[in-house]
Protein backbone atom coordinates (compact mmCIF):
# COMPACT_ATOMS: atom_id res chain seq x y z
CA UNK A 1 0.00 0.00 0.00
CA UNK A 2 3.01 2.15 0.56
CA UNK A 3 4.73 4.16 -2.07
CA UNK A 4 8.70 4.56 -1.44
CA UNK A 5 9.83 4.86 1.84
CA UNK A 6 9.66 8.52 3.40
CA UNK A 7 13.37 9.01 4.50
CA UNK A 8 14.41 8.59 0.69
CA UNK A 9 11.72 12.30 0.12
CA UNK A 10 13.63 15.19 0.43
CA UNK A 11 12.28 18.08 2.57
CA UNK A 12 12.71 20.18 -0.33
CA UNK A 13 9.27 17.96 -1.95
CA UNK A 14 7.17 18.48 0.90
CA UNK A 15 6.00 22.33 -1.11
CA UNK A 16 6.59 20.80 -4.59
CA UNK A 17 3.74 20.92 -6.70
CA UNK A 18 4.82 17.53 -8.51
CA UNK A 19 4.12 15.46 -5.59
CA UNK A 20 0.75 14.29 -6.63
CA UNK A 21 2.45 12.79 -9.82
CA UNK A 22 5.08 11.16 -7.97
CA UNK A 23 2.98 9.44 -5.21
CA UNK A 24 1.15 7.84 -8.50
CA UNK A 25 5.06 6.44 -9.84
CA UNK A 26 5.68 5.35 -5.92
CA UNK A 27 2.35 3.81 -6.34
CA UNK A 28 3.19 1.80 -8.93
CA UNK A 29 6.73 0.64 -8.04
CA UNK A 30 5.01 -0.87 -4.77
CA UNK A 31 4.18 -4.38 -5.83
CA UNK A 32 6.68 -6.15 -5.20
CA UNK A 33 7.73 -5.06 -2.00
CA UNK A 34 4.55 -4.99 -0.44
CA UNK A 35 4.25 -8.82 -0.85
CA UNK A 36 7.04 -9.32 1.22
CA UNK A 37 6.69 -6.97 3.40
CA UNK A 38 2.77 -7.63 4.36
CA UNK A 39 3.97 -11.43 5.65
CA UNK A 40 2.56 -11.62 8.58
CA UNK A 41 3.81 -13.84 11.36
CA UNK A 42 7.87 -13.02 11.32
CA UNK A 43 9.93 -12.71 14.44
CA UNK A 44 8.89 -9.51 16.42
CA UNK A 45 10.42 -6.47 15.96
CA UNK A 46 9.30 -4.73 18.06
CA UNK A 47 7.83 -5.61 21.54
CA UNK A 48 4.48 -5.66 22.29
CA UNK A 49 3.50 -2.52 24.80
CA UNK A 50 2.46 -2.98 28.49
CA UNK A 51 -1.24 -3.51 28.84
CA UNK A 52 -3.43 -0.57 29.49
CA UNK A 53 -6.24 -0.09 31.77
CA UNK A 54 -9.34 -2.17 31.68
CA UNK A 55 -12.57 -1.07 30.85
CA UNK A 56 -14.97 -1.63 33.68
CA UNK A 57 -18.47 -3.37 32.75
CA UNK A 58 -17.83 -3.88 29.07
CA UNK A 59 -20.83 -5.94 27.66
CA UNK A 60 -19.69 -9.15 26.49
CA UNK A 61 -19.72 -10.48 22.78
CA UNK A 62 -22.78 -9.03 21.55
CA UNK A 63 -21.72 -10.08 18.38
CA UNK A 64 -20.75 -13.62 18.54
CA UNK A 65 -17.69 -15.10 15.83
CA UNK A 66 -17.15 -18.21 16.31
CA UNK A 67 -13.18 -18.33 15.76
CA UNK A 68 -10.26 -17.56 17.88
CA UNK A 69 -8.68 -13.94 18.60
CA UNK A 70 -5.28 -12.88 17.30
CA UNK A 71 -2.81 -12.56 19.82
CA UNK A 72 -2.68 -8.89 21.53
CA UNK A 73 0.58 -9.31 20.78
CA UNK A 74 0.48 -9.60 16.81
CA UNK A 75 -1.89 -6.90 16.91
CA UNK A 76 -0.15 -3.95 18.20
CA UNK A 77 3.07 -5.16 16.56
CA UNK A 78 2.07 -5.23 12.88
CA UNK A 79 -0.25 -2.83 11.44
CA UNK A 80 -0.56 0.30 9.01
CA UNK A 81 -0.53 3.62 11.06
CA UNK A 82 1.18 5.62 8.45
CA UNK A 83 1.41 8.72 10.29
CA UNK A 84 3.94 7.31 12.59
CA UNK A 85 5.76 5.50 9.71
CA UNK A 86 5.73 3.20 6.08
CA UNK A 87 6.17 -0.27 8.46
CA UNK A 88 4.52 -2.58 9.67
CA UNK A 89 6.40 -1.98 12.73
CA UNK A 90 6.44 1.95 12.95
CA UNK A 91 3.12 2.35 14.31
CA UNK A 92 4.57 0.29 17.45
CA UNK A 93 7.66 1.68 17.81
CA UNK A 94 6.61 5.59 17.18
CA UNK A 95 2.99 5.59 18.61
CA UNK A 96 3.67 6.45 22.48
CA UNK A 97 4.37 10.06 20.96
CA UNK A 98 0.72 10.56 20.75
CA UNK A 99 -1.37 12.18 23.52
CA UNK A 100 -4.48 10.71 23.75
CA UNK A 101 -5.90 13.68 26.35
CA UNK A 102 -7.40 15.97 26.30
CA UNK A 103 -9.12 14.46 23.37
CA UNK A 104 -12.27 15.89 21.26
CA UNK A 105 -14.26 15.07 18.73
CA UNK A 106 -16.02 17.78 16.22
CA UNK A 107 -19.05 16.62 14.32
CA UNK A 108 -20.32 19.07 11.36
CA UNK A 109 -21.02 19.18 8.18
CA UNK A 110 -24.77 18.78 6.97
CA UNK A 111 -25.84 18.70 11.00
CA UNK A 112 -28.27 21.57 12.44
CA UNK A 113 -25.06 22.74 14.70
CA UNK A 114 -21.74 21.91 14.65
CA UNK A 115 -20.66 20.35 17.55
CA UNK A 116 -17.63 19.36 19.73
CA UNK A 117 -17.88 16.51 22.03
CA UNK A 118 -14.97 15.40 24.59
CA UNK A 119 -13.91 12.33 24.58
CA UNK A 120 -14.78 11.45 28.14
CA UNK A 121 -18.34 12.00 27.86
CA UNK A 122 -18.96 10.26 24.32
CA UNK A 123 -17.91 7.45 26.28
CA UNK A 124 -21.08 7.92 28.47
CA UNK A 125 -23.33 7.53 25.67
CA UNK A 126 -23.39 3.78 25.65
CA UNK A 127 -22.89 0.83 27.09
CA UNK A 128 -19.42 -0.25 25.81
CA UNK A 129 -19.47 -3.63 24.14
CA UNK A 130 -17.41 -6.24 23.17
CA UNK A 131 -17.57 -7.28 19.59
CA UNK A 132 -15.00 -9.80 18.20
CA UNK A 133 -14.92 -8.86 14.34
CA UNK A 134 -12.22 -10.47 11.26
CA UNK A 135 -10.25 -7.25 9.90
CA UNK A 136 -9.17 -7.96 6.40
CA UNK A 137 -5.95 -5.58 5.09
CA UNK A 138 -6.41 -5.06 1.36
CA UNK A 139 -2.50 -6.24 1.32
CA UNK A 140 -4.06 -9.99 1.90
CA UNK A 141 -3.18 -10.53 5.77
CA UNK A 142 -6.18 -10.74 8.40
CA UNK A 143 -7.13 -10.70 11.93
CA UNK A 144 -10.00 -11.30 14.47
CA UNK A 145 -9.87 -8.71 17.26
CA UNK A 146 -12.13 -8.23 19.71
CA UNK A 147 -13.01 -4.45 19.80
CA UNK A 148 -14.59 -2.51 22.75
CA UNK A 149 -17.24 -0.05 21.84
CA UNK A 150 -20.85 0.73 20.47
CA UNK A 151 -22.30 1.57 17.30
CA UNK A 152 -21.64 4.58 15.13
CA UNK A 153 -25.76 5.50 15.42
CA UNK A 154 -25.11 6.57 18.69
CA UNK A 155 -23.02 9.75 17.16
CA UNK A 156 -25.78 10.03 14.75
CA UNK A 157 -28.43 10.31 17.34
CA UNK A 158 -26.42 13.29 18.99
CA UNK A 159 -25.36 14.94 16.16
CA UNK A 160 -28.92 16.48 14.33
CA UNK A 161 -27.71 15.25 11.42
CA UNK A 162 -30.00 16.91 8.58
CA UNK A 163 -31.82 15.33 6.00
CA UNK A 164 -29.42 16.14 2.80
CA UNK A 165 -26.19 14.13 4.80
CA UNK A 166 -25.64 11.25 2.58
CA UNK A 167 -22.11 10.26 3.54
CA UNK A 168 -19.95 10.59 6.50
CA UNK A 169 -16.13 11.86 6.51
CA UNK A 170 -13.87 10.32 9.69
CA UNK A 171 -10.92 12.70 9.88
CA UNK A 172 -8.01 11.21 11.35
CA UNK A 173 -5.62 13.52 13.76
CA UNK A 174 -2.68 15.07 11.99
CA UNK A 175 -0.37 16.97 14.15
CA UNK A 176 2.95 16.42 12.80
CA UNK A 177 4.92 17.47 16.27
CA UNK A 178 3.21 13.82 17.55
CA UNK A 179 3.37 12.18 14.11
CA UNK A 180 6.63 12.58 12.85
CA UNK A 181 5.59 10.99 9.39
CA UNK A 182 2.87 13.54 8.89
CA UNK A 183 5.57 16.24 7.26
CA UNK A 184 6.31 13.91 4.88
CA UNK A 185 3.35 14.11 2.05
CA UNK A 186 3.09 10.41 0.94
CA UNK A 187 -0.33 10.26 1.72
CA UNK A 188 -2.28 13.48 1.43
CA UNK A 189 -2.83 14.29 5.24
CA UNK A 190 -4.54 14.33 7.01
CA UNK A 191 -6.11 11.00 6.73
CA UNK A 192 -9.51 11.20 5.63
CA UNK A 193 -11.58 7.98 5.10
CA UNK A 194 -15.78 8.18 4.47
CA UNK A 195 -18.43 5.71 4.08
CA UNK A 196 -22.22 6.20 3.05
CA UNK A 197 -24.20 7.15 5.62
CA UNK A 198 -26.04 4.27 5.83
CA UNK A 199 -23.23 1.93 6.20
CA UNK A 200 -22.39 4.00 9.10
CA UNK A 201 -25.75 3.41 10.38
CA UNK A 202 -25.89 -0.25 10.30
CA UNK A 203 -25.65 -2.01 13.76
CA UNK A 204 -22.58 -3.37 12.68
CA UNK A 205 -20.50 -0.22 12.45
CA UNK A 206 -18.83 1.12 15.10
CA UNK A 207 -16.45 3.53 17.38
CA UNK A 208 -14.16 1.77 18.71
CA UNK A 209 -12.34 2.58 21.88
CA UNK A 210 -10.55 -0.21 22.83
CA UNK A 211 -9.89 -3.69 22.54
CA UNK A 212 -8.98 -6.63 24.09
CA UNK A 213 -11.38 -5.53 27.16
CA UNK A 214 -8.57 -2.56 27.48
CA UNK A 215 -8.37 0.76 26.37
CA UNK A 216 -7.35 1.18 22.43
CA UNK A 217 -3.03 0.74 21.93
CA UNK A 218 -2.00 3.91 20.20
CA UNK A 219 -0.86 2.09 17.33
CA UNK A 220 -4.05 0.50 17.56
CA UNK A 221 -6.21 4.17 16.82
CA UNK A 222 -5.98 5.78 20.19
CA UNK A 223 -8.58 6.90 21.98
CA UNK A 224 -11.16 6.08 18.97
CA UNK A 225 -11.47 4.46 15.47
CA UNK A 226 -14.23 3.24 12.99
CA UNK A 227 -14.20 -0.34 12.50
CA UNK A 228 -16.39 -1.19 9.62
CA UNK A 229 -16.16 -5.12 9.71
CA UNK A 230 -17.00 -5.87 5.95
CA UNK A 231 -14.39 -3.66 4.42
CA UNK A 232 -10.69 -3.26 3.80
CA UNK A 233 -8.99 -2.45 6.96
CA UNK A 234 -7.97 0.93 5.70
CA UNK A 235 -11.64 2.25 5.75
CA UNK A 236 -11.12 2.50 9.53
CA UNK A 237 -9.52 5.47 10.31
CA UNK A 238 -7.96 5.49 13.34
CA UNK A 239 -7.28 8.43 16.06
CA UNK A 240 -10.46 10.23 15.12
CA UNK A 241 -10.57 14.02 15.51
CA UNK A 242 -13.32 15.25 12.90
CA UNK A 243 -16.64 13.82 11.64
CA UNK A 244 -17.91 15.18 8.89
CA UNK A 245 -21.67 14.55 7.25
CA UNK A 246 -21.75 15.62 3.38
CA UNK A 247 -24.15 15.58 0.72
CA UNK A 248 -22.12 14.02 -2.13
CA UNK A 249 -19.45 11.48 -2.18
CA UNK A 250 -15.94 12.76 -0.90
CA UNK A 251 -12.22 12.26 -1.77
CA UNK A 252 -10.88 10.17 0.47
CA UNK A 253 -7.24 9.48 1.29
CA UNK A 254 -7.05 6.61 -0.83
CA UNK A 255 -9.38 7.75 -3.50
CA UNK A 256 -7.25 11.03 -3.82
CA UNK A 257 -4.20 8.56 -4.31
CA UNK A 258 -4.80 5.71 -6.35
CA UNK A 259 -8.50 5.72 -7.43
CA UNK A 260 -8.07 2.81 -9.88
CA UNK A 261 -6.40 0.28 -6.78
CA UNK A 262 -8.78 1.72 -3.71
CA UNK A 263 -12.24 2.02 -4.59
CA UNK A 264 -14.56 4.10 -2.52
CA UNK A 265 -16.69 1.39 -1.29
CA UNK A 266 -13.50 -1.43 -0.44
CA UNK A 267 -16.08 -3.67 -0.07
CA UNK A 268 -13.84 -7.26 1.30
CA UNK A 269 -14.65 -9.46 -2.47
CA UNK A 270 -12.85 -12.37 -3.64
CA UNK A 271 -13.74 -11.71 -6.58
CA UNK A 272 -12.48 -8.25 -7.01
CA UNK A 273 -9.00 -8.47 -7.41
CA UNK A 274 -6.72 -5.75 -6.74
CA UNK A 275 -5.16 -4.12 -9.70
CA UNK A 276 -2.03 -5.91 -8.80
CA UNK A 277 -2.79 -8.71 -6.80
CA UNK A 278 -5.74 -11.57 -6.09
CA UNK A 279 -7.60 -10.51 -3.32
CA UNK A 280 -8.81 -14.75 -3.16
CA UNK A 281 -7.28 -15.57 0.07
CA UNK A 282 -5.64 -14.08 3.29
CA UNK A 283 -3.21 -15.04 5.73
CA UNK A 284 -4.54 -14.46 9.51
CA UNK A 285 -1.80 -12.96 11.85
CA UNK A 286 -0.10 -15.81 13.45
CA UNK A 287 -0.51 -18.34 10.56
CA UNK A 288 0.84 -20.58 8.13
CA UNK A 289 -1.88 -21.05 5.82
CA UNK A 290 -3.42 -18.89 3.98
CA UNK A 291 -7.55 -19.11 4.29
CA UNK A 292 -10.31 -18.24 1.58
CA UNK A 293 -11.23 -14.55 1.61
CA UNK A 294 -15.12 -14.30 2.30
CA UNK A 295 -17.68 -12.14 0.42
CA UNK A 296 -17.83 -8.85 2.47
CA UNK A 297 -15.49 -10.74 4.72
CA UNK A 298 -17.95 -12.62 6.39
CA UNK A 299 -20.57 -10.10 6.75
CA UNK A 300 -23.00 -10.86 3.72
CA UNK A 301 -26.09 -12.07 5.28
CA UNK A 302 -25.92 -8.91 7.13
CA UNK A 303 -24.45 -6.26 5.31
CA UNK A 304 -25.06 -7.96 1.45
CA UNK A 305 -28.74 -5.78 0.84
CA UNK A 306 -27.23 -2.27 1.56
CA UNK A 307 -25.54 -3.32 -2.29
CA UNK A 308 -28.03 -4.95 -4.08
CA UNK A 309 -28.87 -3.47 -7.55
CA UNK A 310 -25.01 -2.18 -7.51
CA UNK A 311 -22.10 -3.82 -9.89
CA UNK A 312 -19.58 -4.59 -7.17
CA UNK A 313 -17.05 -4.74 -9.80
CA UNK A 314 -17.55 -1.16 -11.05
CA UNK A 315 -18.37 0.26 -6.97
CA UNK A 316 -15.67 -1.77 -5.87
N1 LIG B 1 -5.21 7.41 10.47
C1 LIG B 1 -4.97 6.20 9.94
N2 LIG B 1 -5.90 5.23 10.03
C2 LIG B 1 -5.66 4.01 9.50
C3 LIG B 1 -4.45 3.75 8.79
C4 LIG B 1 -3.50 4.80 8.70
O1 LIG B 1 -2.42 4.65 8.13
N3 LIG B 1 -3.78 6.00 9.30
N4 LIG B 1 -4.25 2.50 8.23
C5 LIG B 1 -5.45 1.71 7.91
C6 LIG B 1 -5.14 0.34 7.50
S1 LIG B 1 -4.48 0.15 5.95
C7 LIG B 1 -5.46 -0.75 8.27
S2 LIG B 1 -5.27 -2.33 7.68
C8 LIG B 1 -5.93 -0.58 9.66
C9 LIG B 1 -4.99 -1.33 10.59
O2 LIG B 1 -5.47 -1.33 11.89
P1 LIG B 1 -4.65 -2.14 13.03
O3 LIG B 1 -3.28 -1.53 13.08
O4 LIG B 1 -5.40 -1.95 14.29
O5 LIG B 1 -4.59 -3.55 12.56
O6 LIG B 1 -5.97 0.78 10.07
C10 LIG B 1 -6.44 1.69 9.10
N5 LIG B 1 -6.60 3.02 9.64
MO1 LIG C 1 -4.79 -2.07 5.39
Amino acid sequence: MIIRRPPDIAPSEITDPGVYNRRREFLAGLGLGLAAAALPGRALAVAAPAHGARFEGVVPNVVTLDEKATPFDSMTTYGNFYEFGPDKESPARNAHRLRTRPWTITVDGAVKTPKTFALDDILKWAPLEERTYRLRCVEGWSAVVPWVGFPFAELAKRAEVTGNAKFVEFWSLADAEQMPFVRIPFLDWPYVEAIRLDEAMHPLTILAFGMYGEVMPKQNGAPVRLVVPWKYGFKGAKSIVRIRFVEKQPETVWTKTAPDEYGFYSNVNPDVPHKRWSQANERRLGEFFRRRTLPFNGYAEQVGQLYTGMDLKRYF
